[in-house]
């Protein structure tokens, strides 16, 4: 047994009679996660304590995000450790068990793959000794809650602290003041710890929580202007109240631009205060600090620098030298609609003093472009500030600000999240950047954590691998799993992984039913699309393939069909209008299935609601089928396809994102690769004619015209018209069918049909995703951060 599993053991029991007066046996799953992870931080205290000294005696680095989706932190906690079975056998002892724990909610800090990368990064540092730490948001309600009713996508509110917050340490003590264009809020750090693995090593994130500086107006009160006397309380408490649900969207809204502010201008002045107070000289801030801007959410904290450095009596081109060599910038997406800018009154609005600091930042690129001879031509195009322009009514529109363009002139590095993305920025987005500072660029492709993501969520995979290997160090080395690429042919040891997919299948099966009273078929194949509902992601390319897949059937055309369970989970944006049309038809195809009997046993489809990591965790375990098909050029990257690869699942995908790099890892004999490469599309741009394969293929034809003939019922609300319509009109802002669903349809439906075809051999589609396994370590995110670490940050391990 590990030598802590027992103090903690009584620290727990302790902490539930003090604070209940009940024996484990006797307390609620919330009571039990409580006294537990109490007992958890009072033992991590001291190394957590140390490691913060460390690493202020260090350089480091330091992840500044608007989202982190940590998810549940108990199991994590417990496995990084190492003490889940031991802890689990205690409990076990007095009555109570580790499972009972799994009605804990996530705490939902993040939208989607970004804010988990984020979550995904902290892990790995802590596991590898660096000195990282998080900085964002502490929102009152994280993201919402999805139910579905009568097939629609409703929204409720995510309460994620009514479970308590063990996991936080208020540190009121360090607050500090953030001032807008209307009041200033006190900005109060709260601590959570992040553990790695195999090591002493606790890294902190620190998330901001918006206060009054006053509880409340006492004169107010005296006056009974009860309401009058907490309006400012609320106003301050409205900036961490909520995080935005959108996913790769910009919100051009005065609130979320403050939210911005928030946390940025908060993690300066704790970063610059506790500098100070070492004694440090602000003139070689940089020399000890990287800042990470994930995304450009947090791209303030640039000009936030240069203020607070000039309020320390430095000069604009000093101040702007110091950010200079401080921050490096992530990008996350090229789609157009996600690039942030903002106008220069809503600036002024929400951070007073910051558009008069972009805009010297911009005469300097101005003065920069032009003395390297660069055109004024492409100096225009390159302004950070764009100047507002007056139109035929003689209106001056506002000045606009683009983020992106701050970020990639005062950071040091800016970096793509796969291979293919970063080629995207360097050649198309950001081209002109990257002719005149081509030594900025760099790649570093995502990853994901294999504690969470293997140990934690697949224990019976992680016991597998871990006995053929004779040891668990793929914990810490993911790639030592290719060693077990010798065991591709060894029949054991694939039917071990097929009854293992099985068990897993069943443990999802349990989960669907006891949360949403689902019921799946565990002996079906699981074949999946788990991420935010969007255009781009092309879940109705995956529902259209699915009805042309029932009509097949349906008319004998396609016999022996292995019976399939297409999963679908996902959560859309409350104000996607097409992306709910998609969850709808789903849900409407799934009960057209559903009542043909002469169909439902060979299909099924299920649209499991309120994804979210704990979902995650059950679903990618139990995954044959990995469906990553997004329009070639638009996904980032992906980080779901690393997971579901990380537990043996087989890509069904596009050419798109990080899918490139998995297929090149695992070989094209584990995946199935289809449709068109980013040359094709983007060649076809001026010239493609969706209406045109409409006309000439009967399947397309078929599967467009269930949406509007009456096939499919969308309870009156016009929204499959309009999602027809998208494909064969277009609207004002959008061309026909813009990503290209038609123009994959036939090779999207082959890929499918092979698959099911090639799954009837058991032990050659085991291989497939053995070899997934095997070939996964790539895509570790201890890979990924010790990029970061060497490449950019410049930062060392330091033991605790
Ligand atoms: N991503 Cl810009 C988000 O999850 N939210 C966002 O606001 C933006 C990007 C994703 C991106 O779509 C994925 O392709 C990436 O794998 C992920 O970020 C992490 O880099």
């Amino acid at each position: 047994m590990n030598d802590r599993a027992k103090p903690i053991m009584a620290a727990l029991e302790a902490n539930l009679l003090r604070d209940c007066h009940k024996t484990p046996a006797e307390a609620t799953a919330a009571e039990l996660h409580d006294a537990l992870s109490k007992a958890v931080m009072e033992s991590i205290a001291p190394d957590w304590r140390s490691s913060r000294a460390a690493h202020e005696q260090t350089r480091r680095a330091c992840y500044l995000s608007a989202e982190f989706l940590v998810g549940r932190a108990v199991y994590n906690n417990l496995l990084c450790l190492g003490i889940t079975e031991d802890v689990d056998a205690l409990l076990t002892e007095k009555g109570a068990s580790l499972a009972s724990l799994e009605e804990v909610e996530d705490a939902a800090l993040g939208n989607g793959g970004l804010g988990r990368l984020a979550a995904c990064f902290l892990d790995s540092a802590a596991t590898l000794d660096l000195p990282l730490d998080g900085y964002g948001i502490r929102y009152r309600y994280g993201l919402f809650k999805q139910g579905i009713e009568s097939g629609f996508q409703a929204e409720t509110p995510d309460d994620w602290t009514a479970w308590g917050d063990p996991w936080s340490l208020r540190r009121a003590d360090q607050a500090v003041t953030v001032s807008f264009g209307d009041g200033s809020v006190r900005a109060v750090p709260y601590d959570l710890p992040v553990l790695g693995c195999g090591t002493r090593h606790v890294g902190t994130l620190r998330l901001w929580q918006a206060e009054p500086l006053e509880p409340f107006d006492f004169t107010r009160f005296n006056d009974q202007d009860y309401d009058g006397s907490v309006r400012a309380k609320n106003r301050a408490e409205d900036i961490s109240r909520v995080l935005y649900p959108n996913d790769s969207t910009a919100e051009g809204k005065l609130l979320r631009l403050k939210q911005e502010y928030f946390f940025t201008s908060a993690s300066l002045q704790d970063l610059l205060r506790g500098y100070k107070a070492r004694g440090g000289d602000i003139f070689r801030f940089a020399q000890t600090h990287a800042l990470q801007l994930n995304d450009t959410h947090p791209v303030l904290a640039i000009p936030e620098l240069v203020r607070l450095l000039g309020a320390e009596g430095m000069d604009f081109t000093a101040a702007f030298g110091v950010a200079r060599n401080v921050f490096s910038y992530t990008n996350h997406t090229i789609m157009a609609e996600a690039l942030e800018t903002w106008t220069a009154p809503l600036m002024e609005a929400a951070a007073p003093g910051m558009f008069a600091i972009i805009e010297k930042i911009d005469a300097q690129l101005a003065a920069e472009l032009a003395a390297r001879g660069v055109s004024a031509a492409t100096a225009g195009r390159m302004v950070i500030v764009e100047r507002g322009r007056e139109n035929e009514a003689g209106e001056t529109a506002p000045d606009k600000v683009h983020m992106a363009r701050l970020a990639v002139y005062a950071g040091r590095y800016v970096n793509g999240v796969a291979r293919l993305h970063t080629e995207i920025l360097k050649n198309d987005l950001l081209k002109d950047w990257y002719a005149i500072w081509p030594e900025r660029f760099q790649n570093k492709t995502n990853g994901i954590t294999q504690r969470r993501w293997l140990a934690l969520c697949n224990p019976q995979l992680a016991a597998l691998l871990t006995e053929l290997l004779g040891s668990d160090r793929w914990l810490t080395d993911l790639s030592a799993l290719k060693e077990l690429e010798r065991y591709a042919d060894d029949e054991t040891v694939l039917n071990r992984f097929i009854a293992i997919k099985g068990e897993r299948r069943q443990a999802l099966a349990a989960f669907a039913k006891a949360k949403y009273g689902l019921r799946l078929e565990a002996d079906t194949v699981f074949d999946v699309q788990i991420k935010r509902m969007h255009e781009y992601k092309r879940q109705f390319l995956n529902i259209l393939a699915i009805l042309e897949l029932y009509f097949e059937i349906k008319e004998g055309k396609l016999r022996n069909f292995a019976p399939t369970t297409f999963l679908f989970a996902g959560k859309s944006a409350p104000g996607y209008f097409r992306a709910k049309a998609v969850i709808k038809l789903i849900n409407a195809v799934a009960n057209l299935i559903a009542a043909d009997g002469a169909v439902s046993p060979y299909i099924k489809v299920v649209f499991l609601p309120n994804y979210n990591v704990s979902a995650a965790e059950q679903i990618v375990a139990a995954a044959d089928v990995s469906e990553q098909i997004s329009t070639a050029g638009t996904e980032a990257s992906g980080t779901g396809n690393m997971k579901l690869m990380a537990n043996g699942a087989v890509t069904l995908g596009t050419l798109d994102g990080a899918n490139v790099e998995i297929v090149e890892e695992a070989g094209e004999r584990a995946e199935y690769i289809f449709g068109a490469h980013v040359e094709e599309i983007r060649d076809k741009a001026g010239s493609y004619d969706p209406t045109a394969l409409y006309e000439s293929d009967g399947r397309i034809r078929r599967v467009l015209d269930a949406l509007v003939d009456g096939t499919l019922d969308d309870g009156g609300t016009g929204m499959f018209q309009d999602l027809f319509d998208s494909i064969l009109k277009g609207a004002s802002w959008h061309r026909p069918d813009q990503y290209y669903l038609l123009l994959d349809f036939g090779r999207y439906l082959d890929a499918k049909i092979q698959i099911n075809r090639d799954i009837q051999d058991r032990l050659a589609f085991a291989k497939k995703g053995w070899l997934n396994i095997c070939s996964c370590g790539r895509f570790s995110s201890d890979r990924a951060i010790r990029e970061y670490a060497e490449d950019i940050w410049k930062i060392a391990p330091v033991r605790i």
